[in-house]
């Protein structure tokens, strides 16, 4: 579809208004709520990541182009959402301590609401004893963390040697993401799974808590 590229412009300009008619036009045309989520706007935040990257955007661009992306995923998350699906579960979800990129997260609990799941996202900058007051209080089967930044993400593991400090490890499959992570890493600190992505988090929660 021709506007997918024209969106991803959008997005990397930050042109709210934009970005969320392209998702309503893309809806009109029978597209898929995840299809257009993962094309239009995930794809649109790549290149934005890549320019970051490479010194041509800054911070304050990269804020309007997460804005414009939230916009946007505003409109597809109720039709994520009611899917009908029966409860699975409760997760609770957040970025660790230091990290404030909570796009993937929300984009995570979209999609896990989406199958089924209840989610309680604690938002940005937890530590261990904020993420475990969650749990027990959402009497949670799952924790999620998420980090996008290299020098946020050993901060899981404190998080995870907390629980175990506590005796309460075994409580709770562990489930870990973010663009900076790998396998390698997930098992290195003791996680039940690493998730590449949100579909990942989403087929990982349902093979564990089964
Ligand atoms: Co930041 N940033 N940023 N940033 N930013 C990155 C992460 C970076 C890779 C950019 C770059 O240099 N190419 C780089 C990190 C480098 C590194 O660590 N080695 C970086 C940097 C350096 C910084 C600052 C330090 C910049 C500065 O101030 N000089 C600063 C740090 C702030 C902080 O956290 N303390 C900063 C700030 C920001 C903004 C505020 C401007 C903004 C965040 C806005 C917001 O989130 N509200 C921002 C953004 C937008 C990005 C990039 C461009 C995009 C991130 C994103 O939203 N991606 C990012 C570049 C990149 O990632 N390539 C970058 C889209 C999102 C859907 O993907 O989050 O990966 P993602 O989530 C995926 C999967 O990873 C997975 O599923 C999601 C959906 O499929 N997943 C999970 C994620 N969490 C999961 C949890 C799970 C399961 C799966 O639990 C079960």
């Amino acid at each position: 579809d021709e506007l997918v590229p024209q969106m991803q412009d959008d997005l990397y300009d930050g042109l709210d208004e934009e970005v969320v008619e392209g998702v309503n036009i893309l809806l009109e045309r029978g597209w898929m709520p995840y299809d257009v989520l993962t094309k239009a706007l995930v794809g649109g935040m790549t290149v934005v990541g890549n320019d970051f990257r490479d010194g041509i955007l800054f911070v304050p661009e990269v804020l309007m182009a997460a804005k414009a992306m939230k916009a946007g995923m505003a409109i597809l998350k109720p039709l994520l959402a009611d899917t009908g699906a029966p409860r699975m579960g409760k997760m609770v979800i957040g970025t660790v301590k230091g990290d404030i990129h909570d796009i993937g997260q929300n984009l995570v609990t979209m999609m896990m609401e989406g199958a089924g799941f209840e989610v309680m996202n604690i938002g940005i900058n937890n530590s261990a004893e904020e993420y475990i007051a969650a749990l027990e209080e959402f009497d949670a089967d799952i924790l999620g963390m998420s980090a996008l930044l290299t020098t946020t993400m050993p901060y899981m593991k404190t998080v995870i040697e907390e629980l175990a400090a506590q005796g309460k490890r075994d409580k709770y499959i562990v489930m870990v993401g973010g663009a900076p992570l790998n396998e390698e890493f997930g098992t290195a600190i003791g996680a039940d799974s690493y998730c590449r992505d949100a579909a990942v988090a989403v087929e990982v929660a349902k093979d564990l808590i089964s």
